[in-house]
């Protein structure tokens, strides 16, 4: 099973024009244990590229891809896994489509979500958000740390923590029940990734 304990999830614009691959290895340098290919406005083919670009940096240190949204592009990459949220393809396709020991990570905000993403057979789930936060518009409520505590309890798959994560809250956010910590901005943005993952990763 993938290492989910550092989980960075990339965006298209929080980067402020600085080369996606090179951030993203800084931020492995740091401590980041799972990279999440995020990109809502790339077409098809630039999604492609970036997953096969960014493919080529992680592969050799051992640190898994996963795609958000697009299993068509984790497969024609060869990427490690895919990740659905609730209106995305449904879990039970995903496998049903790809081979034994593809990584399929779901979203979920309530337990009801989480106990349907477990009996489809995800292999984690993204607890999202947990709390506010401006990188991703159209998000469901916030679950804050009460929520994870719930989804906690109602399944025993690993969980990834989203939304608003720092190095202030995220002692908080493990001691609630998180295996791993999923950041955008925390470390994207920062000017310093590889600093800013090292801090998350302690
Ligand atoms: N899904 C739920 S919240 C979110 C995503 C992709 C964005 C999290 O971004 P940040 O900057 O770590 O709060
Ligand atoms: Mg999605």
């Amino acid at each position: 099973m993938i290492n989910l304990r550092l989980y960075l999830v990339t965006d298209d614009t929080l980067a402020r024009g600085r080369p996606l691959p090179d951030l993203v290895a800084r931020a492995v340098a740091g401590g980041v244990t799972c990279v999440q290919l995020r990109a809502k406005r790339a077409s098809s083919r630039a999604m492609l590229a970036q997953a096969r670009e960014l493919l080529a940096r992680l592969r050799p240190l051992a640190v898994p891809l996963i795609v958000n949204d697009r299993l068509d592009i984790a497969l024609a990459a060869d990427a490690d896994g895919v990740h659905v949220g609730q209106d995305d393809l449904p879990c039970r396709e995903v496998r049903r489509l790809t081979r034994p020991g593809f990584c399929v990570g779901v979203s979920v905000s309530t337990v009801d979500e989480a106990r349907a993403a477990e009996a489809e057979g995800a292999d984690y789930l993204g607890v999202s958000p947990v709390f506010d936060t401006p990188t991703k518009a159209d998000t469901p409520a916030a679950t804050g740390l009460e929520g994870l505590r719930r989804i906690r309890a109602a399944t025993r798959l690993p969980l990834v923590a989203i939304g608003g994560i720092n190095p202030d809250n995220a002692a908080a956010v493990r001691a609630a029940g998180a295996d791993g910590l999923a950041v955008v901005s925390a470390i994207l943005a920062a000017d310093d990734p590889a600093a800013a993952a090292r801090r998350l990763a302690r």
